[in-house]
């Protein structure tokens, strides 16, 4: 690895203690006896944040000096979590500082629970890039993250009688201590308006865009620790400004009130974050949002490129490389051109040379629903210039198809940028693959797919640009912070650089069978589920048996992903128990987190179905010993890192082909939780890591959910022909689980039958049941579930994201380490 080993504190004890209470009395103005937790959460991270930006400063000036080569990640969402943990765990500081705290009388995990998750992300895509910039640092990379610095996150879950009621999330409304606001590099960006074509003295044309308004982009940088502490990286957010002169089309020259109107507008881009996940938002607050962010991002590193190299472009692609998260940031491919070729007046040719050097892109997901379009008229009234930009480059790429294939319309009207439907829309996905060097899926399935039925034809086209770069999380915060008595141990049997070698754990494996071991890891596995226990008590109420099995899914609500097959089975269990009180099963506990998009009516559904089926069962005292259910409300990162340490299941139950990686099935899996999962995403990957012993794969294979569909899917068959299911299904148009209201959950039932159940739930039932009954016999044989639980720890090396961050930087970025000297 090429990671810097964690060093000694740069603090001692005594010192941390001073610096705490310096920065209580002269940053929050209180002393030792008026302080509360969140004062001692300020001075802490205060204190802390004075050893974080002496890292930054010679990260700075170290990747100035030696004029690196760095990466650029676009991403209009960052899904950081809590950052003090994070920070001191990196800074090797974690047990100094909680020793500090304790002379003080104050307690650690109380002022760590005092900060508010900076969750300006929906999930996997999000995090994925909060584990990609830790893994960056920590491997010395010089990377930069540019995003939004959305002033509400994604809204907060509250569940009222079963139902999902989203409040928005105001997460700095106290203040952010991590950030620093950076008035010297703001940046304006221009909006609406037109263009005018001019002749210049050579003879060229030249487009000159009158933009209709403008607004500022402040800039906030939030550092990014590296594990051990030298290279401090930053994650710059941008927030919009009113500018001034901000005048929305017709410029008004109205008074006073008439100026804050402007001044809402313009604030506005970045008020809050989109909470649609896999769905397409087509909404033109939304493109004005990843126009704003890529158009200050792309200022930002003209500006430092031009520092170091003036007017000469010629060794831009050697300085900067730009890696798309999704085609969310597609729009700076056009802004390139428009800056390289409108402001820079290079020739159209050398221009897009130097863009298809620039751009790599990564895609997320296959779903339709989630591929981008824009409407061609709300680009053309948004950015005029970048919608003839588009229309250029498509001309000139069509030629191209042309040559390759030629008189082929259909090939031509598959591949074109620009979708000719009634409504005419720019695909985002074809302009990011044609704008980049590079393209990448998550997961070797997922890639391959892309390869197969979503870019089949620019794969012949261009070979090399399509590959696979399989997802990744950080072992720092994944393992070590959210599970310290795991990590104690693991320290204790194979050394403590294993976050910087992630499969150095397979040296566990030899004490698998190991009685002792097996006895130390599942006491540790115990205690988590205690701990986790107590959070479910004081977040529900309720108090579940933490003798039973804990089986979890945590992850966003979609059909995709079947939460409702979950549900399905919980019934069938609760049916089987109420028929046969002597029915054999070992306790279990299911645990679900996950939030539903606001506008997503049948998400919703299933959130209230599942809360409803809990609330009976868990009243039963038919069967409530041995069977519980539990929806943790606001599932966000800081309450996924009190839930992943206590799993011994992890439900991975996507429709195959459907879910790209999934990263939340590395988490668990690292966490020695045993994983019952299709053949989707990264499951697959796991499973050829941890062997067919240590996994339960279930369900149809993409191959067969393809035969399956072309022969025509009718879940009614499943229905009339599978007693249980059609009790189950029937069972939930009753009113017993929502006494007085029949039919309350019966959108659950129809979106299965009759022409529904396009995720295959009903295909996939009996092999999912027939997994979770062998899940059951192997938890009774204790030394067989311990044995299962340890070699997923130990084999989830791979999933390191330091090891995804290596094949960026191998097989598309390109760069190389700059080691920063303490
Ligand atoms: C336009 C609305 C929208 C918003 C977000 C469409 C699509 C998205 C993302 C692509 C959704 C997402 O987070 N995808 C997930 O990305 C993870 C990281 O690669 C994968 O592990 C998940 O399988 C994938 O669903």
């Amino acid at each position: 690895s090429t990671a810097a080993a964690p060093e000694t504190p740069k603090l001692d004890k005594g010192e941390l203690k001073a610096a705490i209470v310096r920065h209580l009395h002269c940053t929050l103005g209180t002393d030792e006896n008026k302080a509360n937790n969140h004062a001692w959460w300020k001075a802490t991270c205060a204190a802390i944040q004075e050893l974080v930006l002496e890292g930054l400063r010679k990260t700075q000036k170290s990747h100035y000096f030696n004029d690196t080569r760095a990466v650029h990640y676009f991403s209009a969402e960052f899904l950081m979590g809590r950052l003090l943990s994070n920070n001191m765990h990196n800074l090797n500081l974690f047990e100094t500082a909680n020793d500090a705290l304790t002379e003080l009388g104050i307690s650690l995990t109380d002022v760590l629970e005092e900060e508010p998750d900076m969750a300006l992300g929906n999930g996997g895509l999000g995090r994925l890039a909060a584990c990609f910039i830790d893994s960056l640092a920590t491997m010395e990379m010089p990377a930069i993250g540019y995003g939004i610095h959305y002033e509400h996150g994604l809204f907060r879950q509250e569940i009222k009688n079963g139902a999902q009621i989203e409040r928005p999330d105001s997460w700095r409304d106290y203040g952010n201590p991590w950030e620093i606001c950076r008035p010297e590099s703001i940046q304006e960006v221009s909006l609406y308006g037109y263009v005018e074509t001019k002749y210049g003295d050579n003879g060229r044309i030249q487009k000159e865009w009158h933009p209709g308004s403008i607004v500022k982009g402040v800039p906030w940088d939030i550092p990014v620790v590296g594990y051990g502490g030298k290279t401090v990286n930053v994650l710059r957010l941008w927030q919009s400004q009113s500018s001034g002169y901000f005048n929305w089309d017709v410029f008004n020259a109205g008074g006073y009130v008439d100026a804050q109107v402007e001044n809402v507008q313009a604030e506005t881009i970045s008020k809050v974050l989109y909470p649609n996940d896999e769905t397409e938002a087509g909404k033109e607050l939304r493109l004005i949002q990843q126009y704003f962010f890529c158009a200050c991002s792309l200022k930002d590193i003209i500006r430092r490129y031009k520092r170091a190299h003036g007017d000469d472009w010629s060794r831009f692609t050697d300085q900067v490389v730009i890696q798309l998260n999704d085609t969310h940031p597609a729009i700076a491919i056009p802004e390139l051109m428009r800056i390289l070729v409108d402001r820079a007046e290079l020739d159209w040719d050398k221009a897009w040379q130097i863009c298809t050097k620039t751009f790599a892109y990564t895609n997320h997901t296959l779903l339709p629903e989630a591929l981008e379009k824009w409407p061609a008229r709300m680009l053309e009234k948004i950015l005029p210039r970048h919608l003839e930009i588009i229309y250029e480059i498509n001309h000139r790429f069509m030629a191209e198809v042309e040559k390759k294939w030629p008189g082929d319309n259909a090939i031509k009207s598959k591949l074109s940028i620009i979708e000719e439907s009634s409504e005419k829309m720019v695909r985002m996905g074809n302009l990011s693959v044609i704008g980049s060097f590079r393209v990448n899926g998550v997961a070797e399935i997922h890639s391959m797919l892309v390869k197969k039925n979503l870019f089949p034809e620019f794969d012949q086209l261009w070979p090399e640009k399509l590959t696979n770069v399989t997802n990744g999380i950080t072992p720092r915060r994944w393992l070590k912070a959210c599970n310290p008595a795991l990590s104690a141990l693991i320290d204790k049997k194979i050394g403590d650089q294993w976050p910087l070698n992630l499969s150095q754990l397979t040296e566990l494996a030899v004490y698998a069978d190991n009685k002792t071991f097996q006895k130390q890891f599942m006491k540790v596995k115990q205690d988590n589920k205690v701990a986790l226990a107590q959070t479910i008590k004081e977040l529900t109420g309720l108090t579940v048996n933490t003798d039973a099995i804990f089986d979890i899914q945590i992850k966003r609500l979609h059909e995709y992903k079947r939460q409702h097959l979950n549900l399905l089975h919980i019934l069938a269990l609760y049916r089987r128990l109420l028929e046969n009180p002597s029915y054999d099963m070992h306790p279990r506990v299911f645990i679900f987190g996950a939030k539903a998009a606001p506008g997503y009516t049948l998400a919703k559904d299933i959130i209230f179905a599942i809360n409803k089926v809990a609330e009976k069962i868990n009243n039963d005292p038919r069967v409530n010993t041995k069977l519980q259910v539990v929806f943790l409300p606001n599932y966000r990162v800081s309450l996924a890192e009190k839930m992943i340490p206590a799993a011994d299941v992890s439900e991975q139950i996507s429709t195959a082909g459907k879910e790209a990686s999934g990263t939340g099935n590395m988490k668990l899996a690292l966490n020695g939780a045993v994983t019952v999962g299709t053949l989707d995403g990264a499951n697959i990957e796991i499973a050829e890591e941890v062997g067919d012993d240590n996994i339960f794969i279930f369900g149809l294979t993409v191959d067969e959910v393809a035969e399956l569909k072309r022969k025509g899917y009718s879940p009614d068959d499943y229905y009339y022909k599978n007693a249980e299911i059609k009790a189950i299904l029937d069972w939930l148009e009753t009113d017993y689980f929502t006494p007085g209201k029949p039919g309350a959950l019966a959108s659950v039932k129809h979106s299965l039958l009759s022409g529904g159940d396009p995720y295959l739930c009903l295909a996939d039932f009996d092999s999912y049941s027939a997994a979770q009954e062998q899940v059951d016999a192997a938890y009774r044989d204790k030394t067989r579930w311990a044995k299962m639980a340890i070699m997923n720890t130990a084999m989830m090396g791979k999933f390191t994201s330091d090891r995804s961050i290596k094949d960026y930087v191998d097989r598309v970025w390109n760069l190389t380490a700059c080691i920063v000297e303490n």
